[in-house]
């Protein structure tokens, strides 16, 4: 972990640890503006700790946070993170990540019934004692259960965007380890799903036991759980690393990583057994077998009378050395792993033409810190621009977020009067005054039509009432769609993967809607949303429709959810021409100029 990222996260743990024990509002909230600011910022504190003056020119950090800042990079450790630490249970900081479960609650579960963990507040659920306690009616009480079952079912598989860095982090040490050839991840995580169960590395060596001794003793293996031949398994501990939604995903959780040694001249065959998916595996064994083969980790074989495995006894495979030579012998194209889940990939006849990270020309959903934003107009330009995008739309919160510092009417105005200035200072990209404008609960959007008249792109996007039925939540959508400002239709359920279900509308209509008025559903590229999620996208594609992959910009790191949304939307088989973000800047902003046109996709 960064020590930028540990520093955020103890003040994100400060925070929270203060409000749990009741001190004020002012001291609370500058720990969470220190938090948003560190997380933020492009610099490394660690060299930056020692110019006092420079620590003090950071937006939202004053004297008392310098001392902290100083003070960790100098001991690794805060004092009054360790007192705090000292006086609140550990178990309540769990509970806090539960959805629903705020500071607040948790402190008179605390005060009120002496709860300080999980299993005493399932306890007081069970035996309905809860009810007698403030603000805890039936209703409450039942969405409590409701997600305290979801986190359970789901808190064994790690977020996309966690699993990720990790298994970089492992391929990166491996390949630099003496005799390694080849080195790389399969499995889930090559397949782009959402969650992920454990990491699984391949790699190639003509020295395997500097391999083996070199990966059970990488940093942050916590345990090796096998050590044998051809495969190593380890726990590996997971960097703590906050994220805007307050929930520590690492918080002394760890992962197992599986490393697999390939023989010579199997690797092919390897990779694509280890990438799995397992209902993928069984089709293509059933077509090696159709075709009188045998498909195995170790190669594509003739099918022989004999029992033991064709490769102990040296038969020469059909082939093996590669993914696209195993795939042509069973008279397929190579299909790319994301689509390997068993969902008519085998009728492929053509290697799909899916959409690339390298395709995205543009970003058209990001915040400023005039909402709840960390960067400034002109750094989020910078920013887009750097990245090689010819249009950067700024779409901060409208006024119904007020958590989110949402905008005024007037606000705003001042803002698309910035933008048009800001548009001035930069060359060679295209700088969109927008909106993501709330979705009320009744699908009306949270501006007056002669407002939204003036923005160059609305994102209307559902943030409250996320609890509805789903014929509420189809009506919602659906008006929203057909509000004539609307552009994009912005994390279009509103759920968090593992954390929250969000709306469950009829997507049949939602996409008939979309596609009849033209606007794009959005493919919301942060690991915790990826809304739409695959499964949609794919009946999206196949109803027509356009689709925006956006990187909902807070802070610069941001922009590197783009790979995540992009895994999402190949899992979902969408051809770059479907993608808004991929068009060429005049065709983009015609679009956009020109709302209900049709589609042809
Ligand atoms: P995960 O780890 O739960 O997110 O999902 P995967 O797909 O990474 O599954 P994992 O780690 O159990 O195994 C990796 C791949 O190896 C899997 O996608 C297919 C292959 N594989 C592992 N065990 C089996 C098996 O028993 N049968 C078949 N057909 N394939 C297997
Ligand atoms: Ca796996
Ligand atoms: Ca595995
Ligand atoms: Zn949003």
């Amino acid at each position: 972990m960064s020590v930028n990222a540990a520093i955020a996260e103890r003040f994100s743990q400060i925070a929270d640890m203060l409000e749990l024990t009741g001190a004020d509002a002012f001291r609370i909230n500058a720990m969470r503006r220190a938090a948003r600011a560190v997380e933020g910022l492009a610099q490394d504190l660690a060299s930056l700790a020692a110019d006092r003056k420079s620590l003090l020119a950071i937006q939202g950090v004053g004297a008392r946070v310098a001392d902290k800042i100083q003070e960790f990079v100098q001991h690794g450790s805060m004092a009054e993170h360790l007192a705090l630490l000292e006086q609140v249970p550990p178990g309540l900081l769990r509970l806090l990540q539960i959805p629903g479960l705020g500071p607040k609650t948790v402190r008179m579960l605390w005060t009120e019934r002496g709860i300080t963990d999980l299993d005493g507040l399932k306890r007081i659920i069970a035996d309905g004692s809860i009810l007698s306690l403030p603000r805890m009616g039936a209703k409450t009480v039942e969405n409590l259960k409701a997600a305290i079952a979801f986190q359970e079912s789901n808190s064994s598989r790690l977020h996309l965007g966690v699993a990720m860095p990790v298994a970089h982090g492992v391929v990166d040490a491996m390949c630099a380890v003496r005799g390694v050839t080849r080195c790389t991840y399969a499995g889930s995580l090559r397949r782009g799903a959402e969650t992920i169960g454990d990491i699984d590395v391949l790699i190639e060596t003509g020295e395997t036991e500097t391999a083996r001794e070199a990966f059970c003793t990488l940093p942050g293996v916590e345990r090796v759980l096998v050590r044998g031949e051809n495969k190593c398994s380890v726990r590996m501990r997971l960097a703590q690393e906050g994220n805007r939604w307050g929930a520590d995903e690492a918080d002394g959780r760890s992962v197992q990583v599986d490393l697999r040694l390939v023989e010579p001249g199997a690797w092919g065959a390897a990779l694509m057994y280890f990438t799995g998916s397992k209902e993928h595996n069984v089709r293509m064994r059933e077509r090696a077998l159709k075709r009188g083969m045998t498909l195995s980790e170790h190669g594509l074989f003739p099918l022989d009378q004999d029992e033991s495995p064709p490769h102990s006894r040296g038969v020469r495979p059909v082939a093996g050395a590669t993914e696209e030579e195993v795939f042509g012998a069973l008279g397929l194209p190579w299909i790319p792993p994301e689509v390997r889940e068993d969902r008519g990939e085998m009728s492929l006849t053509r290697t799909p033409s899916l959409i690339e990270s390298g395709q995205v020309r543009a970003e058209l959903h990001a915040h400023t810190t005039a909402s709840d934003g960390l960067l400034s107009l002109d750094q989020l330009i910078g920013h887009a621009k750097s990245r090689g995008f010819h249009t950067i739309a700024v779409t901060d919160h409208s006024r119904s977020s007020f958590q989110a510092n949402g905008l005024s009417p007037e606000r705003l105005r001042q803002q698309i009067r910035d933008v048009r200035q800001a548009q001035g200072r930069f060359a060679g990209i295209r700088v969109l005054a927008g909106s993501e404008v709330d979705i009320l609960a009744d699908g009306a959007l949270d501006y007056d039509d002669e407002l939204l008249a003036e923005l160059d792109i609305v994102v209307a996007s559902p943030h409250a009432a996320l609890g509805q039925d789903s014929a509420q939540a189809t009506a919602r959508l659906v008006r929203a769609i057909g509000h004539p400002a609307t552009r994009i239709l912005g994390h279009p359920t509103g759920r968090l993967v593992s954390r929250r279900k969000g709306l469950e509308p009829d997507m049949g209509a939602v996409f008939q809607a979309a596609r009849a008025q033209g606007v794009a559903l959005e493919i919301n590229a942060h690991w915790l949303r990826l809304d739409l999620r695959d499964t949609h996208v794919r009946g999206a594609v196949e109803a027509g429709c356009l689709i925006a992959i956006d990187c909902d910009v807070h802070d610069p790191a941001d922009f590197n959810n783009l790979e995540f949304g992009v895994l999402t939307a190949r899992r979902g088989w969408l051809p770059p021409e479907q993608c808004v973000n991929t068009w060429e800047a005049p065709r983009l902003h015609a679009w956009l100029r020109d709302r209900r046109v049709e589609v042809t996709p």
